[in-house]
């Protein structure tokens, strides 16, 4: 009988309740079904299909929008199908981003988010939220080094965003005047990344206003904690040294090798972040917590507001009955801003500060056991010397045909290819996923990552496996 209701029969819908948890019932058997599956290594990561395949319409599957409410026994088989037809990134054998694996208690932390269903520009609509945000922003910085936990701090959508909060900080701190004045307030600026620092950065400067000739004045220096394709970590101290002599902003760019603070064999690699200005963290990476978490930090107090503030009266009223610096809000570019705390709150109290560094510490001895397994392997060539720094592992396989080639275009020509057609046959057998990409003057290669909890040995081999099986020529 359920299945010929209506979404108009649900809550708030006059005894709409029993069919209400009827439903929802069903979707948390389809949720759960899908999780239990996820774990399971007999199932595909995913069942690949072209876009015009999806477009066209599968069996009983169809993606236009309708005129006319559908049942809800059909938006159950939508809700099903669409994750048949997706990617199960928390898979054990899904390698292909940074951000992977599928956390239980973030899982739950989401749902119950959903349910919430608040906006985090003030007090009084997301109490507890904002005060979550401020307690688990003052504890990173205080794994940062800043005295005391202080300073400044906001979850935003994604690492690029968080890193374009730094370069208009940075801009705000040094040329004020930019925020009521407009560009013409300051001298023409530029910033400094490296070449293998994430595009968000020159994204930031591109979007701000920045450009890239000599003669302008130095303003900004990007460091990267972990970057996306190598996993390197940039030398924070000596840039840190460079930065006081010319007084210029540190920021470091930490969205991937942030998560190593959590380590004490492994935050090292970070050492100087404590001198930053500024760093970004995505706790939905390495830490495991599920899309999308990432924090800009900031050492100043106040910067964010005074950046940002524009003190819209509907909504950051002063004369509230609370504490109005609560209000986080003006402190964001966005106005309306998602709750992204309280997955990561709650996994941090379930596994603890000590569960996120095992967590970490296993996901590093994984990669140094693919790099040691690889490394002098027949048929793989590194693609940078000396072992990795995070858990990024970069090699080329080469087919049996092409061993004996000597090296020179035509074997470039040819190795540029085998990465994408790999990866192609992976997708269309669904069994695997990893990533590849070329690098400056280097061809096409695969970049192996893990960040998930799920992993184990015995994945990393089937990978092995895999690569071999399907590039066998
Ligand atoms: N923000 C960069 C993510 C790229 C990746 O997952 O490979």
């Amino acid at each position: 009988k359920k299945y010929l209701l209506h979404t108009f029969d649900l809550l708030p819908a006059k005894n709409g309740e029993e069919p209400t948890m009827q439903f929802l019932l069903e979707v948390v058997d389809i949720l759960t079904n899908y999780i239990r599956k996820t774990f399971d290594r007999s199932t595909k990561v995913l069942d690949f299909h072209h876009p015009h395949q999806l477009l066209e319409g599968m069996e009983g599957f169809n993606l236009e929008l309708s005129d006319q409410p559908e049942s809800l026994e059909q938006i159950l088989v939508d809700c099903r199908d669409t994750l048949k037809y997706g990617v199960r990134t928390g898979h054990p054998r899904f390698f292909n981003q940074l951000s992977t694996g599928l956390d239980i208690i973030g899982l739950a932390g989401e749902w119950l988010t959903s349910t919430a269903n608040t906006n985090m520009f003030t007090y009084e609509i997301a109490p507890v939220f904002v005060l979550m945000e401020q307690l688990t922003l003052k504890k990173m910085r205080e794994i940062i080094g800043w005295p005391n936990g202080e300073g400044d701090g906001l979850f935003s959508p994604g690492g690029a965003i968080s890193n374009m909060y730094s370069v208009m900080i940075a801009r705000y701190k040094y040329f004020p005047e930019v925020k009521t004045k407009g560009m013409s307030a300051a001298p023409r600026l530029v910033l400094f990344t490296s070449e293998h620092s994430h595009y968000s950065i020159t994204k930031a400067g591109a979007a701000l206003g920045f450009g890239k000739e000599n003669g302008y004045v130095p303003l900004f220096v990007n460091a990267t904690a972990g970057t996306t394709v190598y996993g390197a970590f940039d030398p924070i101290n000596d840039i840190a040294d460079i930065c006081e002599k010319y007084n210029l902003w540190l920021h470091v760019d930490g969205a991937w090798g942030g998560g190593l603070l959590m380590s004490r064999r492994h935050r090292h690699k970070l050492s100087g972040v404590e001198r930053a200005n500024s760093v970004t963290w995505n706790p939905h990476k390495m830490m495991g917590v599920p899309l999308q978490c990432s924090a800009i930090l900031v050492r100043e107090k106040g910067i964010l507001q005074g950046c940002n503030s524009m003190c819209a009266g509907y909504l950051f009223q002063p004369d509230k009955q609370y504490d109005v610096t609560y209000d986080t809000g003006d402190k964001a570019i966005q106005c309306g801003r998602h709750v992204d705390i309280f997955k990561f709150w709650l996994m941090w109290k379930a596994k603890g500060t000590v569960g996120f560094e095992q967590h970490i510490d296993r996901c590093l001895e994984l990669s140094e056991y693919l790099y040691n397994k690889i490394k002098n392997r027949p048929g793989y060539e590194m693609v940078f010397q000396g072992e990795p720094q995070h858990t990024n592992v970069c090699f080329w396989y080469i087919p049996p045909s092409m061993r004996n080639m000597p090296d020179g275009e035509e074997r470039r020509e040819r190795l540029h290819k085998v990465a994408p057609k790999i990866k192609a046959m992976m997708m269309e057998s669904g069994t695997t996923m990893v990533g590849y990409q070329p690098q400056g003057d280097k061809v096409n290669f695969f970049r192996m990552v893990i960040s998930n909890h799920a992993a184990t040995r015995s994945d990393i081999d089937f990978l092995i496996d895999e690569i071999e099986r399907l590039g066998h020529d």
